[in-house]
């Protein structure tokens, strides 16, 4: 762990390398996989996401045949999600506040899980409804090839090798543009991303 500057990946788009600590979040991620087990959700077209993904926090991000939304319940278990554990909050608002974004509080906390072959397609995060408030990503396990585009899907797109640790803070202008996840090659480690949003319903 360590607090140098933020990289500048892209306007509002900042990236603190090995700024976490995976020994910390990987059992915190067990615990909330425990209560609220990773799942394939839907999407609208009746397809399952490649990607399994679970939730902690008051809200929690889901999908089904209906579409995209933040609920305060799993799904699953009709259960309130599990509690947003403080490491994860302080971590989400100390990153934040180091990219320039002070009193970032969230409330929500989307956890992907990618097995080996398993990437996320090109999308926006527009769920939250409030977009002055940034988004934290921490990448926990193997490595993955990130990549951020524009505000139409079919901008140009870059991209960046996101390690263990590593914390990306998006914001500002680039809170809606397009971005997604290249698929683990495969024989890859499996990868964990916590992304921790300010939402409401
Ligand atoms: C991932 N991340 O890294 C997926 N969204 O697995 C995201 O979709 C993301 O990293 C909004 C802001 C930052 C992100
Ligand atoms: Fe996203």
């Amino acid at each position: 762990m360590f607090t140098a500057a933020p990289i500048v990946l892209a306007p509002h788009i900042y990236v603190l390398k090995n700024y976490a600590d995976a020994r910390v979040l990987l059992p915190l991620i067990h615990s909330i996989a425990a209560q609220a087990p990773f799942r394939h959700m839907t999407v609208p077209g009746g397809l399952a996401m490649k990607v399994a993904l679970t939730n902690c926090g008051d809200l929690g991000w889901t999908s089904d045949a209906r579409g995209y939304r933040y609920a305060p319940k799993d799904p699953a278990s009709g259960l309130p999600w599990p509690a947003l554990p403080t490491a994860f909050f302080e971590l989400g608002q100390a990153a934040a506040a180091a990219c320039g974004f002070e009193g970032f509080a969230p409330n929500a906390c989307l956890v992907n899980c990618y097995a080996a072959g398993t990437g996320m397609g090109a999308h926006q995060d527009r769920n939250e409804k409030d977009f002055s408030q940034p988004i934290v990503s921490v990448s926990v396990g193997a490595p993955c090839r990130f990549f951020w585009g524009g505000l139409l899907r079919t901008d140009k797109t870059t991209s960046v090798v996101l390690e263990e640790g590593d914390v990306m803070v998006w914001g500002d202008a680039a809170r809606l543009v397009y971005h997604g996840v290249r698929p683990l090659p495969e024989g890859s480690a499996v990868r964990h991303n916590i992304t921790l949003r300010r939402a409401v319903l």
